[in-house]
């Protein structure tokens, strides 16, 4: 486990790069004054591990460059004043007062205003500290993480204004319980998230991805092979999490496959378990027996709402009320044996993935001859090759049992095939971005050849444009404060 768990947020000295100068004087234009401080948080890019961390199975993500940042002042007024550096983002100005006085709506077609992604971490800061604040705030946000793209832009600025909010307070929060609040307060959007953003947001080292797990919340680094470039492309499929119900659907699918699951364990009355992770662990079983058993106790591909609750013995009102969310209430079909074998053996493929650069990493000590007693030989591409494969089949898993693909991100999955590159959807899916392992010696000529295949000849775009869409990454670190002075 990394020793940074238990620690505070880290507050230093704001670093005077261009950006920043630029959002301090735009801060001084809007409010007559400087920020007090800033607070960055990064997006994320998700190696592998999708869809698993609301079943409680680990993750393996690394932080971004990209992030947002939000300026802050302290004012006495009881009041919030949200600004954007985009135009595109309305200003709005709210009392507070209470936790329970902040509501979150949608607008008209179910798509969240952009600052209810603000008011959620405020809300989540306010119940944090039992409503006991001193000051109101002037907040000034400036992003930089594609949006609605499975990078999660959104979990960086509920997260970013959560952190301007309890450090405005005087509020101390160590890193692990910040990120378990957030991923609390980002629920009141609507959507039944894992905690995975939040988690790498505030856990986040650099040169290092992380291997997340859950109850309690532990961040372990992962040393990505030397060799290995990890390269981000955007579909061009924009898609709002909180504006659909295909995110919650499949949350509220595993609860009921785990529900179905643990039938055997004579857990039926106890509605606290609705993890696949926790049944897993109740019927004491490795994630190959419960593959095995959501064949043998999920043979239908299809479940009626009626078929399930006769299987679970409860009526449709006790359904509704103990394991669906609003958004999935009318639902009247559910697909359990799928969404349960991609749980399962994504979480395998994130074992072997943690392995394999372990593997790479104590070979990479040696003299980078791959001969090691585990019994796996090869060289060190054979190391790359099998990140890769994991990566292909888990992309291969989301569309096919998960169905959070789309026609784009398949696309872009097929042309990188075709250069050997490896790589899989990232995020929620259904639009947003591709990750591609790329051995760095070929990331030049992978990046030039997806720009003209795909956003120039594919998509119509400009080649100068198309370079804005695909970039390599590095992991970076996590979440930060910087104090104007
Ligand atoms: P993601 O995968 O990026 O987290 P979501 O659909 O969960 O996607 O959230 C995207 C939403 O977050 C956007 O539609 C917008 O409302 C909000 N958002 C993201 N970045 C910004 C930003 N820089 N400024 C204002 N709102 C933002
Ligand atoms: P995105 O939409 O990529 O930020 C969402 C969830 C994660 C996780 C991934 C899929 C939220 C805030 N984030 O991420 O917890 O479940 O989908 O692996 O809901």
């Amino acid at each position: 486990m990394n020793g940074n768990n238990s620690e505070l947020v880290p507050i230093t000295k704001v670093p005077y790069n261009e950006r920043i100068r630029r959002i301090i004087d735009e801060f001084s234009n809007e409010f007559g004054s400087p920020p007090a401080f800033i607070a960055r948080v990064p997006g994320r890019v998700n190696l592998i591990g999708e869809h698993i961390d609301y079943c409680g199975y680990p993750v393996l993500p690394m932080a971004l460059e990209q992030d947002i940042l939000v300026a802050g002042s302290l004012i006495e007024e009881h009041k919030v004043y949200i600004r954007n550096a985009n135009p595109k983002y309305e200003s709005i100005e709210i009392e507070i007062k209470a936790y329970d006085d902040i509501s979150i709506n949608a607008d008209k077609d179910g798509k969240p205003f952009w600052y209810n992604y603000v008011l959620c971490g405020i809300k989540g800061a306010l119940e944090h500290i039992n409503n006991e604040y001193s000051s109101g705030l002037k907040l000034y946000i400036d992003g930089n993480i594609p949006p609605a793209s499975g990078l999660s832009s959104s979990s960086a600025l509920v997260s970013a204004a959560c952190l301007a909010f309890l450090y405005a307070q005087n509020a101390t929060i160590n890193k692990t319980d910040i990120a378990s609040l957030c991923a609390r307060c980002e629920r009141y959007i609507g959507t039944q998230g894992g905690g995975m953003d939040q988690a790498i947001a505030f856990l986040a080292e650099k040169y290092c991805a992380q291997y997340i797990t859950w109850n309690p919340l532990t961040a372990t680094k992962v040393v990505l092979p030397e060799e290995a470039s990890f390269v981000v492309a955007h579909s061009l499929a924009e898609i709002n999490k909180a504006a659909t119900n295909d995110y919650n659907r499949r949350v509220i699918e595993c609860r009921l496959a785990s529900k179905i699951l643990a039938l055997s364990a004579d857990t039926t009355k106890d509605h606290s378990i609705i993890t696949l992770s926790q049944v897993q662990k109740i019927l004491d079983k490795t994630l190959a027996d419960m593959v095995a058993l959501v064949y043998e106790k999920l043979p239908k591909l299809v479940y009626t709402k009626e078929e399930v609750c006769k299987i679970l013995n409860i009526s449709e009102e006790e359904m509704d009320d103990l394991y669906l969310t609003q958004n999935t209430r009318h639902l009247t079909e559910f697909k359990l044996k799928q969404r349960a074998l991609h749980v399962y053996e994504e979480a395998s493929r994130v074992e072997e993935f943690r392995k394999t650069c372990m593997q790479s990493k104590k070979n990479g000590k040696t003299n980078g001859s791959i001969n090691d007693k585990s019994g796996s030989t090869g060289d060190r591409n054979d190391i790359l090759t099998t990140l890769g494969k994991l990566m292909s089949d888990s992309h291969e898993s989301l569309k096919s049992l998960y169905e959070c693909s789309h026609k784009n991100l398949d696309l872009l999955v097929d042309l990188s095939s075709k250069m050997n590159v490896h790589s899989r959807l990232t995020g929620a899916g259904w639009g947003g971005c591709i990750v591609a392992l790329c051995p760095k010696e070929k990331v030049k000529d992978y990046i030039e050849r997806m720009e003209n295949e795909y956003y120039v000849e594919h998509c119509n775009i400009d080649k100068n444009k198309a370079k804005s869409y695909i970039f390599a990454t590095t992991p970076n670190y996590g979440a930060v404060i910087y104090k104007n002075k």
